[in-house]
């Protein structure tokens, strides 16, 4: 319905313009990725390791989410719980990585563990019956992309718990590269768009669909989400899919709440609800300091600056800063000696001769 005069249409909550098509000013619509399930919290069996990595400090925005990614090897299962899933559709699995030199092709089974049983009488069961699609699908991840989707998709419940097992599978003639190995940063559902309603059962409905497809709009949801969407080709006429997609999937807008500490302005981007971070503050509503830093504070945070010889890595306790220091360095940044040592980087004790031989003291000791 709309006013006979103004056309305007009466819009559902936190949405505006004549056709109820855009969120008012500050909310957002949710980008459609947002069932990310971290690699590196997932559970590794062996041969692999935690790999977190430090923003960009040249205001590029980061090509991964959470704090970093699990570098896996051959032979070796990953396991990601998905959380509840909110509404009960058809999923694509996809997995976002980043392929390590030398390059190599890594097929990886994946595996849905479903924890409850596919209701009888659910959409999922008459998918399963009419597609017999089941639970294991293999994917190659090759290294010229970033990204790999799991085909067919999965048919998921709202509300249920569900795992996925990722099985990276050792080459039978990998004499070349033994070592390869892939940086997983995670594991993403996105909802099949294409069974979405106002993508069918009409003319309209599949000319847009059609034009969704040739513009290829479906891409923005692989790779991670970020400003940068306003730059991708075909931008302009994939906004509105964008925003119905995601306005549908998540039932609606939702508040930017950016958070005032850590940001530069309340407005966040209109899609997928990026605020305005202040210098190394992360997050969607930029609430944390960035692996690297510490200190959150109107300022923004300040950089760890562990020492690069003295300290284990360039990661500080994000409220004191403490740098991890090796045995004997000491101080918030470890480039010092431990009182009571000197010759820093090899610190060691003073030793010193007590006072009955001060005769024979060296100039370090006190
Ligand atoms: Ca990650």
């Amino acid at each position: 319905m709309c006013d006979v005069n103004t056309g305007q249409c009466s819009c559902r909550p936190n949405l505006s313009g004549r056709t109820c098509s855009v969120p008012e000013q500050n909310y957002y619509v949710g980008p459609v990725d947002i069932l990310i399930s971290e690699a590196e919290v997932s559970q590794c069996k062996d041969n692999c390791q935690v790999f977190i990595r430090e923003p960009y400090r040249d205001g590029r925005e980061n090509t991964w989410t959470g704090t970093g990614f699990m570098k896996v090897f051959d032979d070796t299962e990953l396991v990601f719980d998905l959380g509840k899933i909110p509404a009960t559709t058809n999923y694509e699995i996809v997995l976002r990585y980043e392929p390590q030199p030398p390059y190599d092709t890594e097929n990886v089974m994946v595996t849905l563990d479903r924890l409850e049983p596919i209701d009888p009488n659910s959409t999922c069961a008459e998918y399963e019956r009419n597609y017999n699609a089941g639970d294991i699908r293999s994917i190659s991840m090759s290294p010229g992309s970033n990204v790999a989707i799991a085909s067919p998709p999965v048919c998921l419940e709202a509300n249920k718990d569900y795992k996925v097992k990722l099985n990276f599978q050792r080459y039978k003639n990998r004499t070349i590269t033994p070592s390869a190995s892939i940086l997983v940063d995670s594991v993403v559902l996105i909802p099949h768009v294409e069974s979405m309603p106002f993508f069918q059962g009409s003319p309209a409905n599949e000319q847009r669909l059609e034009e969704y497809k040739r513009y290829k709009c479906k891409e923005a949801y692989y790779t991670v989400i970020n400003q940068n969407i306003k730059n991708m080709p075909n931008y302009e006429i994939c906004q509105k899919y964008h925003y119905s997609v995601g306005f549908y999937f998540l039932d609606g807008a939702f508040s930017c709440q950016c958070d005032r500490t850590g940001s530069t302005s309340a407005i966040c981007d209109s899609l997928g609800g990026k605020c305005s971070c202040k210098p190394n503050v992360v997050g969607r509503n930029c609430n944390r300091c960035a692996p690297g830093t510490y200190g959150f504070g109107p300022e923004g945070c300040k950089a760890c600056d562990c020492n690069s010889v003295g300290a284990l890595d360039n990661l500080c306790d994000v409220t004191t800063g403490q740098c991890k220091c090796r045995s004997q360095t000491y101080g918030r940044e470890c480039d010092q000696c431990e009182p009571g040592s000197w010759n820093y980087p090899d610190c060691q004790r003073c030793i010193c001769n007590d006072i009955r031989t001060r005769a024979n003291h060296t100039p370090e000791c006190a």
